[in-house]
Protein backbone atom coordinates (compact mmCIF):
# COMPACT_ATOMS: atom_id res chain seq x y z
CA UNK A 1 0.00 0.00 0.00
CA UNK A 2 1.47 3.21 -0.44
CA UNK A 3 0.58 6.06 2.00
CA UNK A 4 -1.12 9.71 1.54
CA UNK A 5 0.94 12.46 3.55
CA UNK A 6 -0.68 15.88 4.14
CA UNK A 7 2.39 18.46 3.61
CA UNK A 8 0.50 21.22 5.68
CA UNK A 9 2.52 24.17 4.90
CA UNK A 10 -0.55 26.46 5.90
CA UNK A 11 0.45 29.15 8.46
CA UNK A 12 -2.43 29.90 10.33
CA UNK A 13 -3.70 27.55 13.51
CA UNK A 14 -7.28 27.81 12.67
CA UNK A 15 -6.80 27.46 8.69
CA UNK A 16 -4.62 23.98 9.61
CA UNK A 17 -6.74 22.21 12.08
CA UNK A 18 -9.42 22.95 9.90
CA UNK A 19 -7.93 21.29 6.59
CA UNK A 20 -6.25 18.54 8.24
CA UNK A 21 -9.80 17.77 10.35
CA UNK A 22 -11.48 17.22 6.72
CA UNK A 23 -8.50 15.69 5.29
CA UNK A 24 -7.70 13.19 8.28
CA UNK A 25 -9.95 10.37 7.18
CA UNK A 26 -8.22 10.39 3.77
CA UNK A 27 -4.50 10.53 4.66
CA UNK A 28 -2.03 8.16 6.75
CA UNK A 29 0.12 11.10 8.04
CA UNK A 30 0.27 14.42 8.53
CA UNK A 31 3.75 16.36 7.60
CA UNK A 32 4.54 19.82 9.15
CA UNK A 33 7.51 22.11 8.93
CA UNK A 34 9.25 25.43 10.14
CA UNK A 35 5.98 27.16 7.84
CA UNK A 36 3.24 26.30 10.12
CA UNK A 37 5.65 25.58 13.44
CA UNK A 38 6.62 29.22 12.91
CA UNK A 39 3.70 31.21 12.71
CA UNK A 40 1.56 28.99 14.62
CA UNK A 41 3.57 27.30 16.99
CA UNK A 42 4.80 24.35 18.38
CA UNK A 43 2.09 23.22 20.29
CA UNK A 44 0.06 22.76 16.98
CA UNK A 45 2.09 19.30 16.88
CA UNK A 46 0.12 18.08 19.90
CA UNK A 47 -3.26 19.39 18.39
CA UNK A 48 -2.83 17.68 14.94
CA UNK A 49 -1.20 14.51 16.23
CA UNK A 50 -4.91 14.18 18.16
CA UNK A 51 -6.54 13.67 14.71
CA UNK A 52 -5.03 9.98 15.36
CA UNK A 53 -2.48 10.35 12.25
CA UNK A 54 1.42 10.10 13.00
CA UNK A 55 2.87 13.64 12.65
CA UNK A 56 5.83 13.84 10.72
CA UNK A 57 8.62 16.76 11.58
CA UNK A 58 9.91 17.99 8.43
CA UNK A 59 12.80 20.46 9.74
CA UNK A 60 15.21 18.95 7.86
CA UNK A 61 17.51 18.84 11.15
CA UNK A 62 21.90 19.23 9.99
CA UNK A 63 23.71 19.99 12.32
CA UNK A 64 26.11 18.61 15.25
CA UNK A 65 25.06 14.95 16.80
CA UNK A 66 24.13 16.94 20.07
CA UNK A 67 22.10 19.66 18.91
CA UNK A 68 20.65 16.89 16.38
CA UNK A 69 19.84 15.51 19.85
CA UNK A 70 18.49 18.22 21.58
CA UNK A 71 16.20 19.19 18.53
CA UNK A 72 15.07 15.32 18.14
CA UNK A 73 14.38 15.10 21.62
CA UNK A 74 12.32 18.67 21.81
CA UNK A 75 10.46 17.34 18.54
CA UNK A 76 8.95 13.88 20.30
CA UNK A 77 8.29 15.89 23.26
CA UNK A 78 6.24 17.32 21.38
CA UNK A 79 4.11 15.37 19.97
CA UNK A 80 5.41 14.02 16.44
CA UNK A 81 5.92 10.76 15.77
CA UNK A 82 8.66 10.95 13.34
CA UNK A 83 11.01 13.11 11.72
CA UNK A 84 12.91 14.11 8.76
CA UNK A 85 17.24 14.97 8.72
CA UNK A 86 19.92 16.08 6.56
CA UNK A 87 22.30 13.44 5.71
CA UNK A 88 25.12 15.40 4.22
CA UNK A 89 26.53 16.62 8.15
CA UNK A 90 27.41 12.77 8.43
CA UNK A 91 26.60 9.14 9.82
CA UNK A 92 27.20 10.60 13.88
CA UNK A 93 24.85 13.32 12.98
CA UNK A 94 22.13 11.45 10.90
CA UNK A 95 22.79 8.62 13.96
CA UNK A 96 22.44 11.24 16.99
CA UNK A 97 18.59 11.97 14.93
CA UNK A 98 17.99 8.11 14.55
CA UNK A 99 18.57 7.06 18.01
CA UNK A 100 16.48 9.55 19.95
CA UNK A 101 13.81 8.70 17.60
CA UNK A 102 13.83 5.02 18.19
CA UNK A 103 14.61 5.13 21.96
CA UNK A 104 11.17 7.27 22.13
CA UNK A 105 9.31 4.42 19.50
CA UNK A 106 9.15 6.96 16.96
CA UNK A 107 11.30 7.42 13.42
CA UNK A 108 13.47 8.93 11.62
CA UNK A 109 14.13 9.76 7.97
CA UNK A 110 16.87 11.24 5.83
CA UNK A 111 16.26 13.41 2.97
CA UNK A 112 18.16 11.49 0.03
CA UNK A 113 17.54 13.76 -2.98
CA UNK A 114 15.48 17.01 -3.21
CA UNK A 115 12.75 17.35 -5.71
CA UNK A 116 13.04 21.00 -6.65
CA UNK A 117 14.32 22.23 -10.05
CA UNK A 118 18.07 23.46 -8.76
CA UNK A 119 18.64 19.83 -6.76
CA UNK A 120 20.68 18.19 -9.12
CA UNK A 121 23.46 20.80 -8.30
CA UNK A 122 24.23 19.04 -4.81
CA UNK A 123 22.22 15.69 -5.05
CA UNK A 124 22.95 14.54 -8.57
CA UNK A 125 26.55 12.59 -9.63
CA UNK A 126 26.23 10.09 -6.50
CA UNK A 127 25.64 12.30 -3.54
CA UNK A 128 22.13 11.19 -3.29
CA UNK A 129 23.40 7.54 -3.92
CA UNK A 130 25.94 7.79 -0.88
CA UNK A 131 23.07 9.61 1.18
CA UNK A 132 20.91 6.85 0.63
CA UNK A 133 23.23 3.92 1.97
CA UNK A 134 24.42 6.27 4.91
CA UNK A 135 20.52 6.56 5.60
CA UNK A 136 20.59 2.57 5.77
CA UNK A 137 23.70 2.23 7.70
CA UNK A 138 22.00 4.39 10.20
CA UNK A 139 19.30 2.15 10.27
CA UNK A 140 16.67 4.70 9.61
CA UNK A 141 13.03 3.86 9.24
CA UNK A 142 12.97 5.69 5.21
CA UNK A 143 14.56 8.19 2.57
CA UNK A 144 12.93 11.57 1.16
CA UNK A 145 13.53 11.15 -2.44
CA UNK A 146 11.99 13.32 -5.23
CA UNK A 147 8.22 12.75 -7.19
CA UNK A 148 9.90 15.09 -10.06
CA UNK A 149 12.01 12.47 -10.75
CA UNK A 150 10.73 9.08 -10.82
CA UNK A 151 13.59 7.53 -12.28
CA UNK A 152 15.46 8.45 -9.32
CA UNK A 153 13.31 7.51 -6.92
CA UNK A 154 13.64 3.99 -8.80
CA UNK A 155 17.68 4.38 -8.57
CA UNK A 156 17.55 4.96 -5.06
CA UNK A 157 15.41 1.96 -3.93
CA UNK A 158 18.01 -0.67 -5.20
CA UNK A 159 20.14 0.86 -2.13
CA UNK A 160 17.43 1.07 0.72
CA UNK A 161 15.55 -1.80 -0.61
CA UNK A 162 12.64 -2.22 1.64
CA UNK A 163 13.06 0.34 3.42
CA UNK A 164 10.16 3.30 3.19
CA UNK A 165 10.63 6.20 0.16
CA UNK A 166 8.41 9.20 1.05
CA UNK A 167 8.59 11.59 -2.61
CA UNK A 168 7.23 14.67 -1.86
CA UNK A 169 6.79 17.33 -5.43
CA UNK A 170 3.70 15.44 -6.57
CA UNK A 171 0.86 18.01 -7.75
CA UNK A 172 1.90 21.68 -7.35
CA UNK A 173 5.84 20.41 -8.45
CA UNK A 174 4.29 18.51 -11.14
CA UNK A 175 5.10 15.30 -10.23
CA UNK A 176 2.64 12.66 -11.31
CA UNK A 177 0.69 10.30 -7.93
CA UNK A 178 0.19 7.25 -9.92
CA UNK A 179 3.81 7.08 -11.23
CA UNK A 180 5.82 7.89 -8.27
CA UNK A 181 3.26 5.82 -5.91
CA UNK A 182 4.12 2.65 -7.88
CA UNK A 183 7.36 3.27 -6.79
CA UNK A 184 7.83 4.55 -3.62
CA UNK A 185 5.83 3.73 -0.18
CA UNK A 186 4.45 6.89 0.11
CA UNK A 187 3.55 10.30 -1.65
CA UNK A 188 3.44 13.64 0.17
CA UNK A 189 1.35 16.34 -1.29
CA UNK A 190 1.08 19.92 0.16
CA UNK A 191 -0.60 22.79 -2.04
CA UNK A 192 -2.30 20.34 -4.72
CA UNK A 193 -4.66 19.45 -1.74
CA UNK A 194 -4.46 22.18 1.09
CA UNK A 195 -5.13 24.64 -1.82
CA UNK A 196 -7.64 23.22 -3.41
CA UNK A 197 -11.33 24.76 -3.23
CA UNK A 198 -12.34 21.96 -1.40
CA UNK A 199 -9.34 20.03 0.25
CA UNK A 200 -11.50 17.08 1.64
CA UNK A 201 -12.18 16.61 -2.33
CA UNK A 202 -8.45 16.89 -3.34
CA UNK A 203 -7.46 14.58 -0.49
CA UNK A 204 -9.81 12.30 -1.43
CA UNK A 205 -8.44 11.92 -4.91
CA UNK A 206 -5.20 11.59 -4.29
CA UNK A 207 -6.04 8.89 -1.76
CA UNK A 208 -6.39 6.67 -4.70
CA UNK A 209 -2.90 5.83 -4.65
CA UNK A 210 -4.17 3.79 -0.65
CA UNK A 211 -5.59 1.37 -3.09
O1 LIG B 1 5.01 21.16 -3.31
P1 LIG B 1 3.99 20.85 -2.25
O2 LIG B 1 3.12 22.01 -1.90
O3 LIG B 1 3.20 19.60 -2.59
O4 LIG B 1 4.79 20.53 -0.89
C1 LIG B 1 5.82 19.61 -0.81
C2 LIG B 1 6.30 19.50 0.61
O5 LIG B 1 7.39 18.60 0.70
C3 LIG B 1 6.80 20.80 1.22
O6 LIG B 1 6.52 20.75 2.61
C4 LIG B 1 8.28 20.76 0.99
O7 LIG B 1 9.00 21.51 1.95
C5 LIG B 1 8.56 19.28 1.17
N1 LIG B 1 9.71 18.78 0.42
C6 LIG B 1 9.81 18.89 -0.92
O8 LIG B 1 8.91 19.42 -1.57
C7 LIG B 1 10.94 18.37 -1.58
C8 LIG B 1 11.93 17.77 -0.87
O9 LIG B 1 12.94 17.27 -1.52
C9 LIG B 1 11.81 17.67 0.49
C10 LIG B 1 10.69 18.18 1.11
Amino acid sequence: MTELILALDVTGREEALAIARVCAPHLDRIKIGYPLVLSAGLAIARDLAALGRPLLADFKVADIPNTNRLITEAVFDAGFGGIICQGFPGRDSVQACVDVAHARGGECYVVAEMSHPGAPEFFHGGVAERLAALAVACNVDGIIAPATRPERVKALREIVGKRRIFSPGVGAQGGDADAVAALADGIIVGRAIYEARDPATAAKKYAAVRG
